[in-house]
């Protein structure tokens, strides 16, 4: 077999996102366009010998051919080994485990996520390091620059791989391994949670749940788990099989696009616990009977639980949640007497944290929770550890939830989408804020003095590294909040997203409409930013 030195030029368009590479996949199949950007990677990533690279995805379309080309890639480029998930699926926090677990140089992850799939939708890929996370921004920056200057890369001239059979194969001088998607993963959920005590409350007959894979990655994980490990019933786990456009649907777990899962937990008699997660597997939502727990009391949550979980009966070094995120697990972080920090949005800001043992907890209001336990956000992991806190306290999710607040007191939350924008008036949008809002410090609005109006800029407390540029920040004297960013992630014009925070210590005030009480800073919000006039939208796209 022979390795082909290809000649090649740049795509301007290569910059990693909020998390890694994300375009329609009419522009991945564009001759070279995937080849540059794997091959931008390996250059960064440094000279391969004796190393082991991880390569899955959630098995969207265009996820093969793409597994074959990063193969052929990854034996010309001289890896020792390549680790693939069967049938070319991983999911995201599985190729986290994997790496981790076999010491590799780090992974290739292929996946746009949230975003649909199929020939019309979506696709992407991103490095992860050898710690299994998202690579840093620095390295992220390095890929970029890479890929601008690129004219050549290299591939091996061989047959395809089959991914359907475990075993190993040559490639050349590297070796192919193709392993059980999910074995590792199983075996690190079974040494974090009580299997025992959640197998009870599975088999119980007065607890029913319902898990929603979305026709994405996490199906056979959570088949594998939840029925056959810890006994849940054959229907618990809805829309199980992968499909490479998802069924058509938007593996998305927010109330909108897990409509279904949605409707049966809010049915008279329905299930008592749901959960649902993403595309490949690394965001969760949890839902109770006529209950729905938002990403930050999620968080907020569990971290106040945590030491009823065998993997955390220790206690928790620290907690992190991004900027945008509520509040509310400061409150936990003060209460348990450890550090809290917040950080840019986006996974790859925990990874020092975590590396260093300052964080053992961290999430983000974008549907994301996670651990020190690998080094992503893990949507089956949240549910795992619900169902852990559930079965330990005997609670149901509403009072665990409801009590919560009357603890810490309540952080009314809610996100604004607007998506689709056009970019050029989003970017307007968001330069005059830039622009307008320091401005307003000390000054007072809608009844609420303002305490700090900036953009935010975050130093890395373990390499000191400044990431700026991270989003308009409204905090007033009363900690409610009004925050602006646009989203790093989406591959149709621009997406505008406004977050809404209001404290409320007073727990008579506690079952109030979100929306209605979040109406006066709603409309402060939206008038500030010009958000109709600039856009000519009079509402959000998508409400969370
Ligand atoms: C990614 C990142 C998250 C981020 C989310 C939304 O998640 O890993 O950290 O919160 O995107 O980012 P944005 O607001 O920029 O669209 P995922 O699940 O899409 O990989």
């Amino acid at each position: 077999m022979q390795v082909h030195s290809v000649a090649t030029s740049p795509f301007k368009d290569q910059r990693p996102g909020t998390s890694g590479l994300r375009k329609p996949v009419s522009t991945f199949q564009q001759p070279g366009y995937l080849e540059n950007f794997v091959q931008s990677i390996f250059e960064v990533a440094g000279q391969p010998t004796g190393e082991t690279l991880v390569v899955g995805g959630d098995g969207r379309f265009y996820n093969s051919d793409a597994i074959q080309t990063i193969l052929r890639m990854a034996a010309a480029r001289g890896f020792a080994r390549v680790l693939v998930g069967r049938n070319g699926i991983l999911s995201t926090p599985a190729a986290s485990c994997l790496i981790r677990n076999h010491k590799a140089r780090g992974g290739i992850i292929l996946s746009a996520s949230h975003n649909p799939g199929g020939p019309d939708g979506d696709f992407g890929i991103k490095f992860n390091d050898a710690n299994g996370g998202p690579a840093a921004e620095k390295v992220t920056e390095a890929i970029y620059r890479k890929s601008m200057e690129i004219d050549r890369y290299q591939i091996l001239d061989s047959p395809e791989i089959d991914l359907d059979q475990p075993g190993s194969q040559m490639l050349g001088a590297t070796r192919i391994e193709i392993v059980d998607s999910v074995e590792d993963y199983a075996a690190l959920m079974e040494q974090l949670f009580d299997f025992d005590q959640i197998r009870e409350l599975l088999q119980s007959s007065g607890f029913a749940m319902r898990m929603d894979a979305m026709h994405a990655v996490t199906g056979p994980y959570a088949r594998e788990i939840l029925i056959n490990r810890l006994g849940a019933s054959a229907d618990s786990v809805m829309n199980g099989t992968p499909l490479p456009d998802f069924g058509g649907g938007h593996p998305d777990p927010n109330l909108v696009y897990a409509r279904e899962l949605v409707d049966q937990l809010f049915a008279e008699n329905g299930p008592d616990f749901g959960g649902a997660s993403d595309g490949d597997g690394d965001r969760n939502m949890v839902l109770g009977a006529r209950f729905f727990v938002t990403p930050s009391d999620s968080l907020a949550v569990l971290a106040a639980y945590a030491t009823l979980v065998p993997g955390y009966r220790d206690g928790l070094a620290g907690v992190a949640r991004s900027m945008p995120t509520s509040a509310a697990v400061d409150r936990v972080a003060e209460q348990l007497g450890i550090d809290c920090f917040e950080t840019p949005t986006g996974w790859k800001y925990f990874g020092n944290l975590l590396d260093a043992g300052r964080i053992t907890l961290c999430g983000e209001e974008s549907f994301g929770t996670g651990s020190s336990h690998v080094r992503e956000k893990d949507g089956l992991w949240a549910i795992l550890f619900w169902l852990n806190i559930l079965a330990a306290t005997g609670k149901n999710v509403s009072d665990l939830v409801t009590e919560h607040w009357r603890r810490f007191g309540r952080n009314y939350y809610s996100r604004h989408d607007y998506e689709g924008l056009d970019s050029g008036q989003a970017h307007d949008l968001y330069s005059n804020l830039q622009r307008t809002v320091p401005a307003l410090n000390g000054q007072e609005r809608g009844g609420l003095t303002v305490a700090t109006a900036d953009e935010f800029s975050y130093q890395d407390p373990v390499d000191q590294s400044l990431s700026t540029g991270q989003g308009i920040r409204l905090i007033f004297e009363d900690g409610s909040r009004v925050i602006y960013r646009l989203s790093g992630t989406g591959t149709q014009g621009a997406t505008l997203r406004v977050y809404f925070e209001r404290f409320e210590p007073d727990a008579s005030r506690h079952d109030e409409d979100t929306q209605s009480t979040l109406a006066p800073l709603i409309d402060l919000g939206n008038e500030l930013a010009g958000i109709h006039a600039r856009t000519g939208r009079d509402r959000p796209t998508v409400i969370t």
